[in-house]
């Protein structure tokens, strides 16, 4: 049997994506199932991040992912190595998910047993911000390289989110990032984003991240 699916997604051709939000998010809930929408731009770490957010709850939480790609399957090859279920989905061309597309993908992954979905998004800081996916919270990643400048360029992506992780601090030395500007500047446009600064390749700082999914995971199924 295959490692994983790879599902083409199709566009929804209703133009209620909100509704259709809502109804997926109501249906997740009664499941008792977690959605996270996690967002960024290409390669600020959304996959790295997410196999060592599964090696580290992968022993309390049964997690599922679904990798959203306009090609390619190499972020489900690499999830699928954690061992959690993962699906590859093709979007054909779109630079974002919406409600159905989503949809469909949950449908694919199977809910059942699953205490947390994850859909990891099309990389990109514009598009995938203006559609409610359905998922019970959203979260964002900025690394370093990418400069603190990006919540004054991309605001609505900012002020969609629940949670920022600035990613790549083992970097910091090597780059004039400022945190606290960063997080000062996220916070304007969105005073109650939680803001955790974490290496997802050394580690660092993933606790916080890890406690705080857990703690939306276990309010989400009571
Ligand atoms: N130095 C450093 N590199 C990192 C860190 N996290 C990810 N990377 C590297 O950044 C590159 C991109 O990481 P991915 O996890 O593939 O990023 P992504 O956001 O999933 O990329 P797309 O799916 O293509 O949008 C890889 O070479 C990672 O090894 C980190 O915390 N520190
Ligand atoms: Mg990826």
């Amino acid at each position: 049997m295959e490692k994983y699916r790879v599902l083409e997604v199709k566009e929804s051709i209703f133009k209620n994506n909100d509704e259709r939000a809502k109804k997926l998010r109501e249906e997740m809930k009664e499941r008792k199932v977690f959605l996270l929408n996690l967002m960024s731009s290409p390669g600020s770490g959304k996959t790295t991040t997410l196999s060592r957010t599964i090696q580290m709850l992968g022993n309390d939480l049964k997690i599922g992912v679904m990798e959203a790609d306009i090609d390619s399957d190499v972020d489900a090859e690499t999830i699928a190595k954690t061992g959690a279920r993962v699906i590859q989905l093709h979007t054909g061309g779109m630079c974002h998910l919406d409600a159905e597309m989503t949809r469909q993908g949950v449908e694919a992954l199977g809910t059942e047993e699953l205490d947390l979905a994850v859909l990891e998004n099309v990389g990109n800081l514009v598009c995938p911000a203006e559609f409610d996916t359905g998922a019970a919270k959203s979260a964002m990643i900025l690394s370093v390289p990418e400069g603190d400048d990006k919540p004054l360029k991309y605001p609505l992506m900012f002020s969609v989110c629940d949670v920022l992780l600035v990613n790549k601090t083992d970097v910091l030395p090597y780059f004039d990032f400022d945190l606290a500007k960063c997080e000062e500047r996220a916070k304007k446009l969105n005073p109650n984003i939680k803001v955790i600064p974490i290496s997802a390749k050394t580690g660092e700082g993933m606790e916080e991240w890890v406690r705080w999914l857990k703690e939306q995971v276990n309010e989400w199924k009571k």
